[in-house]
Order: structure tokens, then sequence, then C-alpha cells
């Protein structure tokens, strides 16, 4: 794992509970694993200031990643303003859209100084509506925009869930998300 030549990034994933926050690290994990092992280190639970938060690293070409999985709302509250973060993931669900949770952790990020975010569609196979999604996407920028994140941040639209199942509808959405990565933040 350890490159001392790249940079290091903390990058947390925000958003309501529910949202597919830990399903999209496990993911991320196993999809990571099954193209290069040496990369990625299994996910894992640790404690910080008393409160459990999931963690794996893994290393892209240009990157050392450790991304962060809050337990939930409450402990990304606690923690998000205590420790800098080179930028994050906000997860809106496709089939819920913007909630009020999403607004909250907006804000949180914007006063905690999380210089840039990645917007992920969650649960995309759950909508066949195509316009749905649009708009649900639409929704998202706007609402990034609202807290002075720029227009041209990334938004990508994810399944979890269909990545791990191997639909081949979902095998280059984690991918696509590593990219934003790399390139966004
Ligand atoms: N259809 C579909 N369901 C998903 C997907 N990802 C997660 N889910 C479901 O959504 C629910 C919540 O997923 P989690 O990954 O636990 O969500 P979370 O954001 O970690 O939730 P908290 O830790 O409670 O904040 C579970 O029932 C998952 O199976 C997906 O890509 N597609
Ligand atoms: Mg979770």
């Amino acid at each position: 794992m350890s490159n001392p030549q790249a940079p290091y990034a903390v990058v947390p994933s925000m958003g309501p509970d529910g949202v597919g926050k830990t399903t999209l690290a496990g993911a991320l994990a196993h999809s990571l694993y099954a193209r290069a092992p040496a990369t990625v280190t299994p996910p894992r639970s640790v404690q910080v200031s008393g409160m459990n938060v999931g963690v794996f690293e893994f290393r892209t070409a240009r990157r050392l990643y450790q991304y962060v999985d809050f337990e939930n709302a409450e402990v990304e509250a606690r923690l998000l303003a205590s420790s800098p973060v080179a930028g994050g993931v906000l997860l809106v669900s496709a089939q819920d859209g913007i909630v009020r949770a999403t607004d909250e952790s907006l804000k949180r990020a914007r006063e905690a100084g999380v210089p840039r975010l990645v917007g992920v569609l969650s649960k995309c196979d759950a909508v066949d509506d195509p316009e749905m999604l649009d708009l649900v996407e639409m929704t998202l920028r706007d609402r990034m925009q609202r807290y002075e994140y720029p227009e041209s941040s990334p938004v990508v639209r994810v399944s979890a869930a269909g990545a791990m199942r191997g639909d081949p509808r979902w095998r280059d959405c984690l991918p696509r998300l590593l990219d934003a990565l790399d390139s966004w933040l």
C-alpha cells in the first residue's frame, strides 16, 4: 500500500442515513480488490473520539486515499469539523432525491471547509425513468451550487448494489467515481 510519493487524501462520504454510504464503501473496496488487490486495504471499523467510523485505504495512479464511512449523520456532524479532508463524496438517493439531511450535510461541509465535493446519485438501479434521474441530478447540482460548490462539480450515477452483483449496466460506475475523485479533488 505505501507509496511515500503519492499525496494523501482523506475523503469522507456524506449524506442521509440509509442513502447507501456503507454499501458504496463496500462495493468500492470490493471492486478495487478485484482489479488490483495490492492497492486496497480491507474496510475496518476504527474508534475516533469514542465513535465508530468505517475506513479503508486505496491507491490510484494519482493519490493514496483514506475513504471514510461515518456510521450515521450524528457521527458525521461531530467528526467532520475536526479533521481536514481533501474533499467529500455527497450521496443523494436517486429514489428519494434531496432530503433535509442532504442540506444539513452540505451546510456542514461548507462550514467545515470541505474544499470540493463529488456528487453521487446512489441506488440508480432502483429508478427506471431516465427523466427522473436527470431531475434528481439537476436538483443536486443546483443544491451544491447554493452552498458554493461549483457547477462543474462531477456527479456520478451509481448503483453499488448493481456493481456488486456484476450487473453489466453498472460495471463502470465505480471506476467512474474513482476518476472523478482523481480529477476533481
Ligand atoms: N436498490 C439499491 N439499494 C441499495 C443500494 N445501495 C444501498 N442500498 C440499500 O439501501 C439501504 C441502506 O444502505 P446503507 O449502505 O446501509 O446506507 P448508509 O448510508 O450506510 O446508512 P447509515 O449508515 O444508516 O447512514 C440498504 O437496505 C441497502 O441494501 C443500491 O445501489 N441499490
Ligand atoms: Mg452506513
